[in-house]
């Protein structure tokens, strides 16, 4: 039994860190013409990494102005989507990760690549 505590203070001490520091990973895949997937669903103050894909045979983005504005971010992550623009481009074959914490709303996505939205490049992000 004199391990117990010893087994209590090292959980008690371990979990909390692993949990405010890991971030969670998605994966969104960008084709011609879709989000997979075209709805996402994120955690209001978890902060995530989103691993973008374009596996389409041009060039995609991910266009979300209003959701990467209200989320927190560093530097370096904000200047992968464009900084206001909120956007995350990417050529035929490339990825790209963004981590950020993301705000409570519901987003419009959508490609702004001339006519993809019309083809079905749209998405939408609840974050609660
Ligand atoms: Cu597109």
């Amino acid at each position: 039994m004199r391990f117990l505590p010893v087994i209590a203070a090292a959980i008690a001490l371990s979990v909390p860190v692993t949990a405010a520091e890991l971030p969670a990973k998605v994966t969104v895949t960008m084709a011609n013409f879709s989000y997979t997937p075209a709805d996402l669903h994120l955690h209001a103050g978890h902060p995530v990494t989103i691993h973008f894909v374009n596996n389409g045979s041009g060039g995609h983005d991910f266009t979300a102005e209003e959701f990467f504005a209200a989320a927190t971010m560093d530097a370096a992550d904000r200047a992968r989507v464009g900084g206001a623009k909120g956007r995350v481009s990417l050529g035929k074959g490339e990825a790209s990760d963004v981590t950020l914490t993301p705000t409570a709303g519901t987003f419009k996505v959508h490609c702004s690549h001339f006519m993809h939205s019309t083809m079905g490049m749209t998405g939408k992000i609840t974050v609660d």
